[in-house]
């Protein structure tokens, strides 16, 4: 599919997307897994930040066998591709100024990404801080926004429209004390046209509804998911 087709087929209002992270994941269990989604899901994202090489096209190529439901890659780097993906969010991480993850694994991955065809979204990728050391700020030794700076977190966004990202993705890093507030979201959904996607540390029904009614398009759920601690 082309891929602003598929942006916005996948960001029509209110989607969930579930997060599964390869490293976390055995071939064996994800029949099981697969039957455990909530029935609300529209996609699946697949990624993290520590992902061993060859492991995610495996997860992929599985999960494929379980579900219909569109497979966007995820990456923390430039190994986790997988050519049975439907899609991937190419993400530029923007709240940082670590070139490795502005361009240096983009440019790594790209020969890769064309042979496989996969739908690519340029994405401007926002690290807010979550109130813990996030797997994303430890793997790209990026300090992650202040949540109370958010005029420079809306200027960000801002940036990577302009900068011709076609999503924008607020995260609070995986297993968040804190994920994106309301008002952050709010913020930058009034200041950019992109549609938006949350996550980060989301475990609630309350907290998901939050997010939607702040401007969020798109919410991500991975820990809580994978703790079966998931309340929707
Ligand atoms: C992490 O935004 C995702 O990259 C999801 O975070 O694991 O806390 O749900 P959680």
């Amino acid at each position: 599919m082309n891929t602003s087709r598929f942006l916005q087929q996948i960001t029509q209002k209110e989607q969930l997307a579930i997060l599964l992270d390869p490293d976390k994941l055995q071939v064996d269990e994800i029949a099981r897994l697969i039957r455990d989604i909530p029935t609300q899901t529209n996609f699946l994202l697949i990624g993290g930040s520590f992902v061993s090489k060859g492991k995610t096209d495996i997860i992929v190529k599985e999960v494929k066998k379980h579900t219909t439901l569109p497979l966007i890659l995820f990456p923390g780097d430039h190994e986790q591709l997988s050519n049975h993906a439907d899609a991937i969010l190419f993400l530029s991480l923007l709240s940082g100024e670590n070139a490795a993850f502005l361009i240096g694994h983009h440019l790594k991955a790209a020969p890769e990404i064309k042979k496989a065809k996969l739908s690519v979204i340029p994405t401007g990728y926002i690290l807010i801080d979550g109130g813990n050391h996030s797997s994303v700020a430890q793997k790209s030794r990026t300090r992650p926004m202040n949540p109370s700076d958010i005029e420079k977190i809306v200027n960000t966004a801002i940036t990577a429209e302009y900068l011709g990202k076609q999503l924008i993705y607020l995260e609070a890093g995986s297993g968040a004390k804190t994920p994106v507030k309301p008002g952050i979201i709010q913020e930058v959904a009034k200041n950019v046209e992109l549609p938006i996607i949350v996550g980060g540390g989301l475990r609630s029904r309350i907290q998901i509804q939050e997010a939607y009614q702040a401007g969020a398009d798109v919410v991500v759920i991975g820990t809580a998911f994978e703790n079966k601690n998931l309340a929707l």
